[in-house]
């Protein structure tokens, strides 16, 4: 990377139990075109460099329906818009997909959902467009949109297993602070 590469500023990531992240994101509309646009190369590069493969504008504190992902940064970028995405077919058959989130820091755990999804979408040049997911970008987009919802992906574990989860993390965030 060259000292003369222009970024876009990082934006800070809020972590569970920030109540902003249990918020619904309103829908993008044509007014909001200026700030969508300033605000996708900032999710990009705050998801590049957490590193993730997916940011809700929600998780920085955007109550909008903007959603970034690139499964394979590393290997071969592959950055995908979604604006105002829906899930507008699911299958019935289920898969489990192990999920993190940059907003439940280090805390991983097996996710039960559709193992296929059909999403409908405008893309960053504001084009319609159509997705169909299956695997890891099938468990990515839905955890993406749930964000959108409001909904963390601890929401899809068991009771006992998400108090389990919940308390590690705010274990480990309180450490966190006291080193700070
Ligand atoms: O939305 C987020 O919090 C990002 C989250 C997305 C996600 C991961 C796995 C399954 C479903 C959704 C992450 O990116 S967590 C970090 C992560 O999975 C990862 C980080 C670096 C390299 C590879 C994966
Ligand atoms: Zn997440």
């Amino acid at each position: 990377m060259s000292d003369t590469e222009i970024h876009a500023p990082l934006l800070p990531i809020l972590v569970c139990p920030d109540p902003k992240l249990r918020r619904h994101a309103r829908a993008v509309t044509e007014a909001d075109r200026e700030e969508v646009a300033a605000l996708i190369p900032s999710m990009f590069e705050t998801m590049y460099k957490a590193p993730g493969i997916g940011l809700a504008a929600p998780q920085v504190g955007k109550l909008l329906r903007v959603v970034t992902i690139d499964l394979a940064p590393e290997k071969t970028p592959q950055p995908i818009v979604l604006i105002n995405p829906e899930i507008i077919g699911a299958s019935e058959e289920t898969a489990v997909q192990e999920e993190g989130c940059l907003s439940v820091p280090e805390q991983y755990a097996e996710v039960v959902r559709p193992a296929r999804v059909k999403v409908r979408y405008l893309d960053e040049h504001w084009q319609k467009r159509e997705l169909e997911a299956e695997g890891l970008m099938a468990a990515c987009v839905q955890h993406e949109i749930d964000h959108l919802d409001g909904v963390l992906f601890v929401d899809h574990l068991s009771s006992l297993k998400r108090n389990i989860l919940l308390r590690k993390l705010a274990k480990a965030q309180k450490e966190l602070a006291g080193r700070k």
